[in-house]
């Protein structure tokens, strides 16, 4: 897989977005292959990538997508709108039979204005809306970041756990400061997917599934997102990736 991943790493679009983003898509990749058996993933043909117009400016989405035995989706999102709008976008996707968290990572901003929205997490995927004990203690055990601007989470934001770290990064040392919670997140997630066991009963599924139903369709309200879709693309077409790409339920 590692070929693969570098040939996809030196033609991306994250070398014409700011530097945290193509740092962050560099990271994230690298930590995949580290640590997870990828496989190709087969996307809707016509979503790998994808260009549209905004007020005039040209709106391309690059995605990236793998699984692995644990996780039915790895998915790694790069978009540009003009010059005033990068986005960076991850969400790794368990196999409804794994007991394991969703880990969400979204960046949006510009080399021009800098980064106003960083957030990070692993999201609790059952039904007490908790996360497995081991990922609370290193979660917890992680070193303090001091960020000096902390954002409020929106109201559909009850998926995200305690642990979520949701900032406007005000310079270069606060985004890498980011970057390496992004990195510790990811890195305690994949260590423990790769050892983790699928569940045995059906309603230990069905809880499962349920709780990553919900934990889409909270995302899917995310009205900044749709507008930005809706406005390149189209009402249909955004409806459609938010549906089918962004947060897709099985
Ligand atoms: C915010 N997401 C935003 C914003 C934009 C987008 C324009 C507003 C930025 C700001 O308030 O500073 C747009 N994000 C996109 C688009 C895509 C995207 C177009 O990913 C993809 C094509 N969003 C996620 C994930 C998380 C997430 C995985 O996709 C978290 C794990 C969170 N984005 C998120 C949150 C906000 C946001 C919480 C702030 C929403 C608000 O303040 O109302």
């Amino acid at each position: 897989m590692t070929e693969t991943v570098q040939a996809q790493t030196t033609s991306s679009l994250r070398h014409q977005q700011h530097p945290l983003v193509r740092q962050l898509a560099d990271r994230i990749e690298y930590i995949w292959d580290k640590y997870l058996d990828l496989t190709s993933y087969e996307m809707p043909e016509d979503l790998g990538y994808v260009e549209g117009r905004l007020e005039g400016e040209r709106v391309t989405i690059e995605n990236h997508c793998y699984q692995t035995p644990q996780f039915r989706k790895l998915h790694l999102e790069l978009a540009k709108v003009g010059p005033a709008l990068d986005i960076l976008h991850c969400v790794m996707f368990p196999r409804v039979n794994y007991p394991l968290p969703m880990f969400g990572n979204d960046l949006v901003g510009s080399s021009k204005a800098g980064i106003s929205a960083a957030i990070v997490d692993l999201s609790p995927i059952n039904a007490a809306r908790e996360l497995p004990k081991i990922y609370d203690m290193q979660l917890s055990a992680l070193p303090e970041t001091e960020f000096s601007e902390h954002r409020e989470l929106p109201g559909w934001g009850d998926i995200f756990s305690p642990h979520c770290v949701f900032v406007r990064p005000m310079d270069e040392d606060e985004e890498l400061d980011f970057l390496a919670k992004v990195e510790a997140f990811l890195t305690i997630h994949c260590q423990h997917a790769a050892m983790t066991q699928p569940v045995e009963t059906a309603a230990e599924e069905a809880e499962l599934l349920a709780a990553q139903r919900y934990y889409c369709a909270k995302q899917r309200e995310n009205d900044k997102t749709t507008r930005v879709l809706e406005k390149a693309f189209g009402k249909e077409w955004a409806e459609r990736y938010m549906k089918t790409m962004l947060f897709d339920t099985v």
